[in-house]
């Protein structure tokens, strides 16, 4: 066989020297290619046409130009052969591809002007794209921005996940309160996937596992009750400033078509075949809780899915090119996304063992030197755990290795820390109790040759609390990667008037590319001629936040921005509960004390899971607040609140580069990192914050000057937290409370669990006791606003420093120091 793939390898040699640019980017051929796409891919007369049907056309010329590059960088890469990243996650948020990919591309203006001699405007055709919503919030869009990174630098990766049928829940709003309607994103197309129908596998369910003798060697042999098939769709991801193009692969769920397809002879054809079909069910819909598991067969079963598929791709490949195992860790590193895809560790055990016939030693050395983990939680109650009875009816094979794991692991332990039971049951994969659990951290943790943490702080709360025990037992596995998010989206494609005053200012392009660049913006830091060009561009983004929502609003309040998902611990309540006071000073100010008021415009956007009621009164209380003052005459433009309703990437590309100031108020050691702030921060808004997450690293790239911190630190929560009923929070705080309490907003029997909840020794999250620091926050805010020159200096400096905070820096530390992957570059 060997001879076979040199013989490949030089057949693949060959057409490589012939490959040219194959499609032309010159207007000519750009429109021929489109009104080709009209007429025979839409099939609509190229004579009458509209911006959908020209969108969908225009979508996919583009889409044959990732073809093109994307074909290249695969060759390309086989011929090189390098150890491969594969990048697993059961979320990615991309939202639209659009625009990124054409800029990716570089032929964004030829595509533009091409259609503007059509007649079309692109940004208009750009607005009939929906978002593609597979994923929940910070988790999903950061895969998202790690993919376009891994791309831009030139690293030979594939990421896997599941092509859910229903993305995330839309929100809607009637009467104030949050409803959830289905996201049923394919029902149009989607030009950006390419369907393999010939790339499926089976994945097997249920049924029992029995013994068999294969050369004298006794083996497990797995015989399900259930078989689905696996089918896979390509979403080419292009890099900036290169050719190469690498691939998301998403699975869908299909019923098998095994050739010995059962046969009925019962009458009741109809109804099995219908039964058949459900098999699409398990990657029909995306979980909306983004931090909790259920412990659901279905999700499990999706899970499982996702993993098996994509085990039995990456082995495939492998197998391709080695005829044995010998090289696997050298050809390839496989990284979990959270535990959520970490069955995939029992799933290329078994592999492994039942079907490639590795002994275990042999086996689990391999695994111990693939397997890399991120978490991104902070609390061992959001540790993912699936009952153990479960596990066993669903996937009984794994169960069963699982176990193994766990006896050689408890065996190992033993002989280090002596018979310390306690201590030995905490760090059991088996969670023993009422209910028998497997903890899927502790499994990861004990199979992977690395953990991360996404910010310094993150990691430090898992040294010395969650994952205590395992810190202390192997140091060496533990690191943090602060997250990212990727420029070319947050700055190029969602802000393209900033994009060109940076390019300009620093007189290159190159910090696209390379993110380091950006602080040569500090040099013009007191300029002001950049400052009078900076608070223009600000000042152009505004007007495309005053469209959302259909408030009136003046341009010379300060718009200040809350926008993520609605959690206890992100503290929208503590916002709102801040508008109210605002509200309520200035109803009590005389004339001459209006005057110094700065006017604010407060949007805040973000949804609730579907079960989280505390959440979903916030967001009711948000609308309340609202009509109230937005119907107050007596108040004017000093002070507006608007909720946008369905927050998602879309809207995160408007609202972010028209902030002024954006919220970020997280008990402090509740967020993992958090990525939204970086976001606002690369577009030059300040940012009003607790010192959590990867905000301590912010402080130190833009100093603490321009910023607006706040509230109690990570080491004063657990003393403020004990003082329970003894808990000082200011008259301000109980005013506020009492005014909801009092029904002034309305609806005073259904806020009052909400106001309970932050009622004096039972405020777990410190509403209360943080809110006399938020005012002065604020406050100071304010008084930052009035000075145009103070404001626009922090905002250039803001900017200037957030470099850190490109996913390009994360992915390339992930590469050297967890992946040991190289950049393949594609020629040119
Ligand atoms: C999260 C964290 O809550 C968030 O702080 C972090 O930025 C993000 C990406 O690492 O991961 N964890 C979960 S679960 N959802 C998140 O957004």
């Amino acid at each position: 066989p060997r001879l076979e793939f040199g013989e490949e390898k030089i057949k693949a040699e060959r057409m490589f020297g012939l490959m040219d640019v194959f499609l032309k980017n010159d207007p000519l051929s750009l429109q021929k290619d489109i009104l080709d796409h009209v007429e025979f891919t839409v099939a609509k007369s190229r004579f009458n046409f509209d911006d959908f049907e020209a969108y969908h056309a225009l979508a996919h010329s583009v889409r044959d130009r990732l073809i093109e590059r994307w074909h290249d960088t695969q060759i390309h890469f086989n011929r090189k052969g390098p150890k491969r990243l594969y990048f697993l996650s059961l979320e990615f948020l991309m939202g639209r591809s659009l625009s990124n990919t054409v800029i990716n591309l570089g032929v964004r203006d030829q595509f533009a002007d091409a259609l503007s001699q059509l007649g079309f405007e692109f940004e208009v055709l750009a607005e009939q794209e929906g978002d593609a919503c597979l994923g929940n919030g910070g988790l999903a869009r950061l895969s998202a921005c790690q993919m376009d990174s891994l791309a831009t630098l030139d690293y030979p990766a594939i990421g896997y996940g599941l092509r859910y049928q229903y993305g995330l829940f839309r929100q809607v709003i009637l009467d104030g309160f949050q409803h959830e309607q289905p996201d049923y994103w394919l029902n149009f197309g989607n030009p950006w996937e390419i369907e393999r129908v010939h790339i499926t596998y089976p994945v097997k369910f249920y049924g029992t596992v029995t013994d068999e003798v294969l050369n004298k060697e006794k083996h497990k042999v797995w015989v399900p009750g259930e078989v689905v098939e696996a089918v896979a769709y390509d979403n080419p991801i292009p890099g900036y400033g290169t050719r190469n193009t690498i691939v998301l692969r998403l699975w869908a769920a299909k019923p098998s078509d095994q050739h010995n397809m059962e046969s009925y002879n019962t009458g009741d054809y109809v109804d099995a075949v219908v039964n058949r079909q459900r098999a699409e069910s398990i990657s029909s819909i995306l979980y909306p809780d983004d931090r909790s598991y259920q412990g659901k067969e279905l999700q499990l079963k999706q899970r499982y899915f996702f993993v098996s598929a994509s085990v039995q791709d990456i082995i495939r490949r492998f197998k391709d090119t080695h005829k044995n195992f010998n090289e696997f860790p050298e050809k390839v590193a496989l990284q979990l996304n959270d535990t959520h895809p970490s069955l995939a560790i029992a799933e290329v055990m078994r592999v492994l063992l039942d079907e490639e016939h590795l002994g275990w030693n042999r086996a689990w050395d391999i695994i111990c030197k693939i397997f890399s983990y991120t978490t991104h939680t902070v609390s061992s109650e959001a540790m993912e755990k699936i009952p153990v009875d479960l596990m066993g009816s669903l996937l009984p094979r794994h169960l069963q290795i699982i176990y193994d794991i766990n006896f050689n692991f408890m065996e190992k332990l033993k002989k280090m820390i002596g018979l310390d039971y306690d201590r030995l049951a905490r760090m059991s994969i088996v969670e023993e109790g009422a209910v028998k659990n497997i903890r899927m951290a502790n499994l990861s943790i004990i199979c992977c040759h690395t953990v991360n943490g996404v910010s310094r702080l993150h990691l430090e709360l898992l040294k010395t609390k969650v994952f205590r025990d395992f810190y202390e037992l192997w140091p060496h596995k533990f690191h943090y990667k602060t997250n990212g998010v990727t420029q070319r989206r947050w700055i190029v494609v969602s802000n393209p008037s900033l994009c060109a005053l940076i390019s300009k200012w620093l007189g290159t392009e190159a910090w696209i590319r390379d993110i380091d660049l950006l602080i040569g913006l500090r040099d013009h830091a007191t300029n002001a001629e950049l400052h009078q060009e900076w608070k223009m561009e600000l000042c152009n983004d505004l007007m495309l936040v005053c469209t959302i929502g259909n408030v009136q609003v003046s341009l010379n309040a300060m718009f200040d921005v809350h926008t993520k998902r609605i959690h206890e611990y992100k503290r929208q309540l503590l916002n709102i509960l801040g508008i109210i006071h605002r509200y309520d000073s200035i109803k009590n100010m005389n004339k001459n004390d209006r005057k110094k008021v700065v006017p604010r415009v407060c949007i805040i956007s973000g949804k609730a899971a579907p079960g989280y009621e505390i959440a979903k009164k916030i967001i009711k209380l948000c609308h309340v607040v609202a009509e109230k003052i937005n119907n107050d005459n007596d108040i004017g433009d000093l002070l507006k609140l608007v909720f946008i309703p369905d927050y998602n990437v879309s809207v995160a590309e408007l609202v972010i580069p028209g902030a002024d100031l954006s919220q970020h108020l997280s008990t402090a050691g509740h967020e993992a990192s958090g990525t939204s702030s970086m976001k606002f921060l690369m577009n030059g808004c300040l940012l009003l914050a607790t010192e959590d997450g990867s905000t301590i690293e912010m402080i130190e790239e833009v100093g603490r000057e321009n910023m607006f911190l706040f509230g109690a630190s990570v080491n004063d929560v657990p003393a403020l937290r004990e003082k329970g009923p003894a808990l000082k929070v200011p008259l301000q705080f109980l005013r506020v409370v009492r005014m909801i309490r009092d029904g002034h907003f309305g609806l005073k029997d259904y806020f009052k669990s909400l106001c309970d909840k932050i009622e004096t020794g039972n405020d777990y999250f410190l509403v209360g006791a943080d809110f006399a620091s938020y005012l002065e926050a604020q406050a100071a805010a304010d008084k930052a606003f009035v000075d145009e020159d103070r404001w626009t200096q922090m905002s250039i400096l803001c900017a200037a420093g957030s470099g850190k905070f490109s996913s390009d820096r994360t992915i390339q530390e992930y590469a050297e120091k967890t992946w040991g992957i190289q950049p393949c570059r594609c020629p040119s």
